[in-house]
């Protein structure tokens, strides 16, 4: 039986790879069938004011591509966009790993990533209170692997079989498809209040991290435990984790609304423009390592993907880095057809019995069935790097040809070949698990503490954060209309997370702690199934790196407004502007009309953005400088005024220079709150400025009573 070759590495270079079918437009128009076409603005017709004829066959070829331009959109993470990039290993793993792609430093495997929404339509708005999918295909040496996903470590349910009862309560209401986008409905909240398992997750999805700033400051997470198996076949459990280099940092809820309605590409624009002005997204990869031994050291289950494994007692190690370095030719061709599936593997990687991961193992491949056909691993977002042979033919929109007449296996006809590879170092093969057990459909007993991690998390929170928790979850809760449902919500979920949190909840939708017109009946206990027993309540501890306070930060990238008119300082925007460029920052000039303004000096200053198409909401900061004339307009423009008073409220970084301070106190700024800073003149200002929008929001701003 011949050998099996490790297949030639095709890490490091194979970006081209990934282009070899990138087809550039040519000189002349042809049909499909490659004849030059002559007119492509009028169609065949008997005389000119006459019917169009069936002939036309160009007419006919055109038309009837263009009726079927659409595949089925994702059933969840429809919304979604992508770039293209590399890994890089900076920590070799052979010990506990056979990947090819982590076995050596400085090793690299192209990657293309798809960050996504889940609950949207394709053509919903980026910004909604959601979880983020965060999906990497490696183009590995050994064949694909893709991790994927999401933003937040831990999810809704506790077994697959549940999935589509959790979809469809947060999706559209079936009779009327409404709201899009959003889970803020009776449906989903009635399967949460029913649902406790989810409480840890609902947690999540409540505070900052549902509403990323990037998709560059956000953290990503493979959520189940994984297994990695060494070239002996030694497993060690895994957790994986994205840690951007920018920090996680997220957006607040009045600015995620108004950027839905104001740009709904907010998210693809901020990484489309970032990659190509060569401001790379950027993460370090990370593990958690759990040796077999110690699978039952924790107080909970590791195949409970309701559950993280808090960094301070299994810290994660940066093992490599991920740059995301080009933005993708054709957004259907790739963005749209890739095809993720948790189930592409490569050696040295395999999974836990996580009955989640489980059920996702079947779900994934069915989808892209579904949706791209049966050769969807034949497209070029989808095809290994590395050589692909079996026996698999045909089938709708095959595109490789397969010469000869052998397609089985065994064969002798063939030379036996392809062949499978018993002995090959390289292969995949399973980790040979032991398993006794009887077949049931029951919930092992250890999955059933579902509020600690919920009361770790909040017990975890800054204040800040803890009052904007506290304040999604009475957003969502008014917008309930079934009282008994909100009801339950606060008395089955919230009181069992945290009193301080209930209470304040309590406090914001009237809705009062014990009050319930609801009763449990036969059918919900059924539901609410662990808490028929009072549940467990934990003690009090923190896990630090559950907070977003103290993240890394830095300003690269980030936007800022500079609101100017006639008879600015020029010498102080251009300070600014000189600044801003130096360390990363988009600074944009913004006036009553585009073209240009004229500085004090009578020079022409170009305007980067017309007022009313330029929000508050799209900038991280806003600048008001000096030079009376244009101070005075700003200060006169009711438009400006709001400008700075929201961007205030939204707790970002404000600054003015000289006679600008007065479009300040219009705003009802307050003069020495955090994060604002104002000079006479611009000597200092910037770094000043600079610095304080690197804290990326000051939430200990006393906002009450300014209005938005
Ligand atoms: Fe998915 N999920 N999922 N999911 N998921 C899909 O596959 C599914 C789950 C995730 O950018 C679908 O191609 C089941 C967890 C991402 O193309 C589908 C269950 C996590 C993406 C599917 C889960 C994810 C998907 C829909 C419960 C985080 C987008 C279209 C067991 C670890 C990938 C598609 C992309 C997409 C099924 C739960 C992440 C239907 C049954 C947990 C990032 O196959």
């Amino acid at each position: 039986m011949p050998k099996a070759k490790k297949p030639k590495s095709a890490a490091n270079s194979k970006d081209a790879d990934l282009r070899r079918d990138t087809v550039p437009p040519g000189d002349a128009l042809t049909n499909n069938q490659g004849l030059v076409v002559s007119d492509d603005q009028n169609s065949l017709k008997a005389g000119v004011r006459g019917p169009t004829l069936l002939e036309d066959f160009h007419f006919r070829e055109k038309i009837q591509h263009f009726d079927h331009e659409r595949i089925p959109e994702r059933i969840v993470h429809a919304r979604g966009a992508a770039a293209h990039g590399y890994f890089e290993c900076t920590v070799p793993m052979g010990k506990v790993t056979a990947a090819s792609f982590l076995s050596e430093k400085g090793k690299r495997t192209p990657v293309f990533v798809r960050f996504s929404t889940v609950a949207g339509s394709r053509g919903s708005a980026d910004t909604p209170r959601d979880v983020r999918g965060f999906a990497a295909k490696f183009y590995t040496d050994e064949g694909i692997f893709d991790l994927v996903g999401n933003n937040i470590p831990v999810f809704f349910i506790q077994d697959a079989i549940k999935f589509p009862d959790l979809i469809h309560a947060v999706k559209p209401e079936p009779h009327n498809e409404i709201p899009q986008a959003a889970s803020a409905h009776d449906t989903f909240w009635d399967f949460i209040s029913l649902t406790p398992e989810a409480a840890h997750m609902m947690m999540w999805v409540m505070s900052d991290r549902a509403l990323p700033r990037s998709l560059s400051t956000m953290e990503g997470f493979g959520i189940h435990t994984y297994r990695f198996v060494d070239a002996k076949g030694k497993s060690t459990f895994v957790k994986f984790h994205w840690k951007p280099l920018k920090g996680a940092h997220s957006l607040v809820w009045d600015e995620s609304q108004k950027i839905s309605g104001k740009d709904a590409d907010f998210h693809r624009r901020d990484m489309f423009e970032a990659i190509e002005k060569g401001d790379f997204p950027e993460w370090e990869f990370g593990v958690q390592l759990v040796p077999e031994a110690d699978e039952f050291k924790f107080d909970f289950d590791l195949l409970d993907p309701t559950k993280l494994i808090p960094e301070e007692l299994v810290p994660v190690q940066r093992i490599g880095r991920m740059v995301l370095n080009r933005n993708p030719d054709n957004y259907f061709a790739e963005t749209e057809q890739v095809a993720f599936h948790p189930g592409h593997v490569v050696p040295g990687i395999d999974f836990s019995n996580d009955p989640l991961l489980q059920g996702r193992l079947f779900s994934y491949l069915d989808t892209q069935l579904r949706r791209v056909g049966p050769n969807f691993a034949e497209l070029p977002i989808n095809r290994p790097v590395c050589p692909v042979s079996n026996n698999q033919r045909d089938a709708m929109a095959r595109v490789a040809i397969n010469p000869g007449k052998v397609a089985y296996f065994p064969n002798s006809l063939g030379g036996g070949c392809p062949m499978h590879q018993p002995e090959a170092v390289a292969a995949f093969r399973s980790y040979a698990e032991k398993i006794d057990g009887a077949k049931i459909r029951q919930r092992s007993e250890s999955f059933g503490d579902h509020f600690s991690q919920a009361t770790l998390f909040w017990n975890s929170m800054a204040d800040w954060e803890k009052e904007h928790i506290a304040d999604a979850f009475s957003f969502e809760l008014n917008q309930v209309e079934t009282l008994e449902v909100r009801q339950r919500v606060l008395n089955e979920v919230l009181v069992n997370v945290a009193d301080d949190l209930a209470r304040r909840v309590s406090l914001k939708t009237g809705v009062a702690i014990g009050d319930k017109d609801y009763e449990i009946t036969a059918e919900t206990l059924g539901a609410l199934g662990p808490l028929k027993s009072p549940p467990k309540k934990p003690a009090a501890k923190t896990s630090p790196a559950l907070s977003l306070a103290k993240q890394p930060g830095g300003v690269k990238g980030r936007k800022i407004a500079i609101l100017a008119a006639d008879g600015v300082d020029g010498k102080q925007v251009a300070a600014i502007k000189k600044a801003a460029d130096k360390a990363g920052v988009t600074a944009e000039l913004i006036a009553k009309f585009g073209g240009t303004i004229q500085d004090a000096s009578g020079k022409a200053i170009p305007v980067d953005r017309p007022a009313p198409n330029a929000a508050s909401v799209f900038y991280d900061g806003v600048i008001v400088p000096g030079g009376k004339a244009s101070a005075d307009a700003v200060a006169a423009s009711g438009l400006a005024v709001h400008f700075v008073s929201e961007a205030y409220r939204h707790c970002k970084t404000v600054g003015a220079i000289g006679e600008g301070a007065q479009v300040l106190e219009k705003a009802m700024v307050a003069s020495g709150a955090p994060g604002i800073v104002v000079a006479k003149s611009a000597s200092g200002f910037p770094d000043a400025f600079l610095e304080a929008l690197a804290e990326h929001r000051h939430y200990d701003r006393d906002i009450a009573g300014i209005p938005a």
